[in-house]
């Protein structure tokens, strides 16, 4: 059975980071209950849902995607690019040790989860804001051994490689060309969003359904047009705050 590892929504999330948008009002109310929704849908999907307690003093502690990644033969706790994020990390490592050896990118090197695609043995690292070449030697360096490519990815105009392309089926990818070149990905079916729906390329792959925001009527139309299923969620609140479906968990295969 996957586990998926969440986080609840800190009280602080009004001091999120923010890099591409205008600060908004997040309702803390509402955030949570979108979230607990987003843990069920996990759960429907075949998930063990491990829901860590929140976090207030540290805004974005919601989206535990960024502070590891975690493969079928180790984890890799990141050293978050936005300084106000790298305490998280402390909080994830203890945990992620139940599953996996642990290891750590190390300063001056960083790296976002949110940057790092996996697909089968490929891993691609979106070269942005948060994550620097030495952060991505590093990962390099751990998952090699193990089989992995990784790939550094040119990626402009959002936050994360996974704002512009994410897995939606095996060999699938859905793209918001404007922000990253589908080539990047080799060997794979391409999906692009709508046009008018540029936040809409980030989707969350788990028990062959996808996660998927309510938020973006044409792309889930092209979607499901291509045969995806989809598990609709609302996370407008987290969409406040610069978030997305795979930035709030970390799933991985259970030992
Ligand atoms: C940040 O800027 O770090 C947060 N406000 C949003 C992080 C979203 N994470 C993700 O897409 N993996």
């Amino acid at each position: 059975m996957p586990i998926a590892i969440t986080r609840g929504v800190s009280a602080g999330i009004a001091a999120c980071e923010l890099t591409h948008l205008e600060r908004q009002p997040i309702d803390l109310v509402l955030a949570r209950a979108q979230h607990r929704a987003y843990e069920q849908a996990l759960a429907r999907a075949g998930c063990r849902v491990e829901s860590l307690p929140a976090l207030d003093s540290l805004p974005d502690s919601v989206f535990v995607e960024d502070t590891a990644i975690v493969l079928d033969e180790v984890a890799i706790v990141t050293r978050p690019g936005a300084e106000s994020r790298r305490p998280e990390t402390d909080h994830i490592a203890p945990v992620l040790a139940n599953y996996r050896r642990v290891t750590f990118i190390q300063s001056p090197g960083t790296l976002d989860g949110g940057d790092v695609l996996r697909l089968g043995r490929r891993i691609f690292v979106g070269r942005s804001g948060r994550s620097d070449e030495s952060g991505i030697e590093q990962l390099r360096t751990v998952a090699w051994p193990y089989g992995y490519t990784v790939t550094a990815v040119p990626v402009g105009g959002c936050l994360h490689l996974k704002s512009a392309v994410t897995e939606v089926a095996p060999g699938v990818v859905l793209v918001n060309p404007a922000w990253v070149d589908a080539a990047a990905f080799g060997d794979v079916r391409a999906l692009e969003v709508d046009p008018d729906e540029p936040y809409a390329a980030n989707g969350l792959l788990a028990g062959g359904r996808l996660i998927y925001p309510t938020s973006f009527p044409r792309t889930r139309r092209r979607l499901e047009n291509a045969g995806v299923t989809i598990e609709p969620v609302d996370v407008s609140e987290l969409q406040k705050a610069e978030g997305a479906v795979t930035c709030c968990s970390l799933v991985f295969a259970g030992v």
